[in-house]
């Protein structure tokens, strides 16, 4: 019988954490979840599978925490999710976000080297690494210019796993993945501020949300589809960079107009644009093309555009619905 493999995922409290643990475990893997310490729990998305995980205090911030839990759970696989992820705070806490976010990823990096080089890695980084694109859509070889300090320290992330892979021989690869939301996706992101909102003033909780730049286009796909990237990614005999993303793009105006008429309404009622949502610079336009993905490791979506809109605004109306609203 193969022995039981097992993967350590930072993050694993986080949106993308949650689904990859689910996939981990349906794929027979022990799973070490590292989780950061804070004051009170914040283990809704992974309550339905806490049992079955193996939960670990530990901060990217710390490498000895770090070395600790290498030494002491030795896993074949290290999924590195954990970040600041949200863009607007990184200009409000740049050197935090540098901290978490860039460096982060070196401590890690630095952890396997020291205590186990055959493990595998794989980093998280980000289609915001593009910023003010110089071509679209963006694959691989596209050039880098990121427009907020979360872009910045996505690039140091991504560029310190590739000077890994090359210097010490790491497995060591690199998801460059594009929006990907789900009911589960933080409420301050624009595709759940919308579907909760339209929740609510569904119920009549609410009668508007306010939005920053409806005219700013992204890739939106399901994170449940792109988790199985990050997987596949760590599967293949030699480690190497990937874009994931659906090839499509859509407007905040689209996302109001798909998730509004889900619900019945009509957007333009609703929304209010507000100046203080929009940002310091702006990535207007991304759209990957995933090619390499879909032939290499044969990388496929399964949920659309409108699918996840709708999927996000019903699980909204049923959260609220649950919570007595
Ligand atoms: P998320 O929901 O914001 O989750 C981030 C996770 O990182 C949370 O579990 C958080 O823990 C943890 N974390 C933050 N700071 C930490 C620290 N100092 N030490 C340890 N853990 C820390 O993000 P996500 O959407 O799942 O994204 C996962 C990763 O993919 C992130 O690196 C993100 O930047 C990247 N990414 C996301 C997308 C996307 O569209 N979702 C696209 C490209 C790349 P708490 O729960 O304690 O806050
Ligand atoms: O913004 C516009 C906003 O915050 C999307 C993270 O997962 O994906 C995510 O970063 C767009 C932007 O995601 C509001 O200006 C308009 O153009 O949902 P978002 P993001 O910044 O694209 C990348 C790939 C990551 O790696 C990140 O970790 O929507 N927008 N009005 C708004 N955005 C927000 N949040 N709120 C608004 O009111």
């Amino acid at each position: 019988m193969a022995p039981t493999r097992r993967a350590l995922v930072t993050g694993v409290t986080g949106q993308d954490g949650s689904y990859l643990a689910e996939l981990l475990l349906d794929q027979g893997y022990e799973v070490v979840g590292m989780v950061r310490r804070s004051s009170t729990v914040n283990f809704e998305r992974i309550a339905h599978i806490q049992d079955s995980l193996r939960l670990v205090p530990g901060d990217v911030l710390d490498e000895v925490s770090l070395l600790e839990i290498l030494r002491e759970h030795r896993p074949n696989e290290v999924y590195n999710l954990a970040a600041q992820s949200f863009v607007q705070t990184s200009w409000r806490q740049p050197v935090f976000t540098g901290e978490a976010t860039a460096l982060g990823v070196t401590r890690i990096l630095d952890a396997i080297r020291l205590t186990d080089p055959e493990i595998r890695f794989y980093q998280a980084s980000s289609s915001e690494m593009f910023g003010k694109v110089r071509e679209v859509p963006q694959h691989e070889q596209t050039s880098f210019h990121p427009r907020s300090p979360y872009g910045v320290a996505k690039v140091y992330g991504h560029w310190i796993t590739v000077n890994y892979r090359e210097s010490y021989g790491l497995h060591a690869s690199s998801g460059i993945l594009f929006n990907h939301e789900s009911p589960r996706r933080g409420l301050e992101f624009v595709t759940r501020k919308v579907s909760h909102a339209v929740a609510r003033i569904k119920l009549g909780l609410d009668s508007e949300v306010r939005l920053g730049n409806l005219e700013s286009k992204r890739d939106w796909g399901y994170a449940g589809d792109y988790v199985r990237a990050m997987w596949a990614m760590l599967q293949q005999d030699e480690p190497d960079d990937y874009v994931v993303a659906t090839g499509e793009t859509h407007s905040v105006r689209e996302l109001c107009e798909v998730a509004f008429e889900r619900a019945g309404l009509d957007w333009e009622r609703h929304v209010v644009v507000d100046e203080q949502f929009f940002r310091p610079a702006e990535v207007d336009l991304l759209v990957g093309d995933a090619s390499k993905a879909r032939d290499r490791i044969a990388w496929t979506t399964e949920v659309g555009f409108v699918e996840l809109i709708q999927m996000m605004v019903d699980a909204d109306i049923d959260l609220l619905h649950r919570e007595g609203a």
